[in-house]
């Protein structure tokens, strides 16, 4: 009976202490009564909106082209200060609104421009081929309507965009594997090309000029050139530093921040120019990978303070159902990036 006490209090101290040692995630979801993913935060007004994609159970098996991620919607969360009340506002624009709509609404970003407010959103068209489309409201919680068709020249995932303190906006784009960029080379479509090759060069981001009614792309998309720090492009095995999906684009103390997810090694980095169109230097990780496969962010200063929107699927434990969250995101001296350890 003692042996048998004994035995019980060691492995209960054994317990407790593994829950001690284990590492606790930094923040908590920003919301869970709906899973929200790949946030995209911007401060209108003064007030903190959030663009997330809405993820739901759509029962299908998961694969390496994403199918499970099927959103049907986007809600726009808000809160008027980090660590405030977060309000959700409802379906700010619904699939069965958007006329060339085939499936899969993927991740968003939105902008404001002389009393209008814009959303930016991938979907597959009825082709099954990723176009990014374009919806205005007068309001930044919506609801959005979407214009007929997707942007002419549009093509793949996950679009930022971004406005240069110069008055022009850039729209960055572009997702491999799932989010179809390998299909697209030299502006041409083709969907029998294949990912690159381990000693191949890397795919590349895309961007384009926004026009001033921030609808069309001014002249034809771009790569966005990504150097590592001897000024050479990365090689597909650089997969731990290669962009793979979720640009995002900020600026800093005058200087452009490029960041992006590496994907199948599920780092957030960041490189860093001297124009909205580069070339841009890599410098590191900003965020170490997350909970769940995919890691998505957007960063954004609010008064005097910078933080990093991201997910994790710390709610759900599944991959395609997640949760967004915010931390404190701080420069050195430098302006390199402090990395982000989301769990400690
Ligand atoms: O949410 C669907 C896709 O997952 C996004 O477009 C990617 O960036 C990844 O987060």
């Amino acid at each position: 009976m003692l042996q048998k006490i004994v035995l019980c209090s060691l492995a209960c101290s054994l317990t407790i202490l593994s829950f001690a040692q284990k590492k606790q995630p930094i923040s908590q979801p920003l919301v869970s009564h709906i899973f929200t993913a790949d946030p995209s935060a911007h401060v209108f007004n003064g007030r903190i909106y959030i663009y997330p994609s809405h993820d739901i159970e759509a029962g299908i098996k998961e694969n390496d082209l994403g199918d499970h991620f099927d959103m049907q919607d986007y809600h726009v969360l808000s809160m008027d200060s980090i660590g405030g009340k977060v309000t959700d506002h409802g379906v700010a624009l619904d699939k069965k609104d958007i006329p060339w709509a085939g499936r899969q609404l993927w991740a968003p970003d939105a902008a404001y421009k002389n009393g209008v407010y814009y959303l930016y959103f991938p979907i597959k068209d009825k082709q099954d081929i990723f176009r990014i489309g374009v919806a205005t409201s007068k309001s930044p919680t919506g609801p959005f309507k979407p214009e007929p068709l997707p942007m002419a020249g549009s093509y793949s995932i996950d679009p930022c965009v971004f406005q240069d303190p110069s008055g022009k906006a850039y729209l960055y784009f572009g997702g491999i594997w799932g989010g179809q960029l390998q299909h697209w080379n030299g502006g041409k479509h083709d969907p029998t090309a294949a990912l690159r090759k381990p000693n191949e060069t890397a795919i590349l981001p895309r961007v384009a000029e926004l026009t001033a009614d921030m609808k069309s792309f001014k002249s034809p998309a771009k790569d966005l050139q990504l150097l590592d720090k001897n000024g050479k492009p990365f090689l597909e095995s650089n997969n731990d530093k290669r962009f793979f999906e979720a640009a995002w684009m900020h600026q800093y103390k005058g200087k452009y921040y490029f960041s992006y997810s590496t994907g199948d090694t599920h780092n957030i980095c960041y490189a860093i120019g001297d124009s909205p169109l580069g070339p841009f230097t890599y410098q590191g990780i900003l965020l170490k990978p997350v909970q769940g496969w995919t890691n998505h962010h957007s960063i954004v200063q609010v008064k005097d303070k910078w933080y990093l929107f991201y997910h994790d699927t710390q709610l759900s434990g599944k991959t395609h159902l997640r949760n967004v969250k915010v931390t404190e995101l701080k420069y050195n001296a430098d302006g390199s990036i402090q990395t982000i350890e989301a769990y400690q």
